[in-house]
């Protein structure tokens, strides 16, 4: 084989994936998508509070404005995150501008992760290598109903997301009450277990070459396009692949409303009895689903063996630009007990 294709090959896929947590909520997910194990993916941790950053034991750690905050947390003010992260612009910009696609999550509401998902998108973004994905985790209502601090933080981001454009991934806390009988760590792990299936779906495509794969170029191409955006995901039986779908557009973690073109992402992961017709019954419904989309990219992952089960993961973009605060509107409000 030809060295330099061979070096090509290497250099293209070196430092592709990085996955970062800011705040609490943030490291906690990359904490648990690191326990479920993304191989090829930097996992890095950024916060303000010394005390939670010690207790995951994630890759690459870095604790934002030291000097000032001396390592106890923001106190739910952005500003002086934002004063830490415009300090230490030049290190973010080192160590997280390596990567071809960094993935940003945080919760919002509290003052680190809020602060720093705008302030590390768009700085990123000005690299021009780097695409960040912000994916931002919406509170319950009940915390919007009860601190009206949390509320104006939540909101100051979603507005600055909006200002910027671009991509944004929202998921909703609202979203996860289905699952309200299990304990709060557990919940969330749902959540976190659906980003493990993203962010492995999206490494996969690009880094094992399948009949029907993407390469790093058109995915960053796609996400750079797909403006609000939320994530589906479904598991159902080979022989379904309708009610696959169906099951994961109502089980969305967003409430939106479609506009005249959205797009969609979808990786298809099963077994060898993953047919033809499976992939394009799946596509024709997302087709259904979203009207004519302004784009639909695919890639799927079929395991030699049999599988039962098929494993769907789809970005769904192109959503009305409102529709994160919409999405918190409409949320209903936690019932009473009976
Ligand atoms: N701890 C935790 N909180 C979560 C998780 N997912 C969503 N949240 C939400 O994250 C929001 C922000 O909380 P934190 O992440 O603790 O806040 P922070 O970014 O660390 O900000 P400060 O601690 O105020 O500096 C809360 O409103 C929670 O609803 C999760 O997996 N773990
Ligand atoms: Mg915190």
């Amino acid at each position: 084989m030809d060295d330099s294709i061979e070096a090509w090959a290497t250099l293209a896929h070196r430092n592709a994936f990085a996955v970062v947590g800011l705040g609490g909520a943030g490291g906690d997910a990359v904490h648990d998508m690191l326990t479920l194990g993304i191989p090829g993916v930097q996992a890095i941790a950024v916060n303000t509070d010394a005390r939670h950053l010690k207790d995951k034991p994630i890759d690459e750690r870095i604790l934002l404005g030291h000097r000032r905050l001396r390592g106890s947390g923001s106190g739910g003010d952005r500003s002086v995150v934002l004063e830490a992260a415009e300090e230490s612009r030049e290190e973010l910009v080192r160590r997280l501008g390596r990567y071809e696609i960094v993935f940003l999550l945080a919760g919002l509401g509290g003052g680190t992760g809020s602060a720093l998902l705008p302030f590390l998108a768009r700085t990123l973004r000005e690299t021009e290598r780097t695409l960040p994905v912000p994916i931002a985790f919406l509170p319950f209502q009940i915390e919007l109903e009860t601190n009206a601090d949390r509320r104006d933080n939540v909101f100051a981001t979603l507005e600055e997301l909006e200002e910027m454009g671009g991509l944004v991934l929202a998921l909703s806390n609202e979203k996860l009450r289905r699952f309200e009988a299990l304990p709060l760590p557990r919940v969330f792990q749902v959540r976190n277990t659906y980003l493990h299936n993203l962010v492995t779906s999206l490494v996969d495509m690009v880094e094992n070459p399948s009949q029907l794969n993407v390469d790093l170029a058109g995915l960053k191409g796609h996400l750079r396009e797909a403006g609000l955006s939320t994530l589906l995901h479904g598991e159902y039986h080979v022989t379904e692949p309708d009610r696959l779908v169906h099951q994961a557009f109502s089980e969305t973690l967003l409430d939106f409303s479609l506009p005249e073109r959205a797009s969609a992402l979808v990786h298809l992961d099963g077994g060898s009895n993953m047919t033809l017709r499976t992939l394009e019954r799946v596509l024709s419904c997302f087709r259904r689903r979203l009207g004519e989309p302004r784009r639909l990219l695919f890639g799927t992952r079929v395991h030699p063996e049999r599988r039962e089960v098929v494993r769907m993961t789809a970005v769904v973009g192109g959503l009305k630009p409102r529709t994160m605060r919409d999405a918190l509107d409409r949320a209903p409000s936690i019932a009473e007990p009976a």
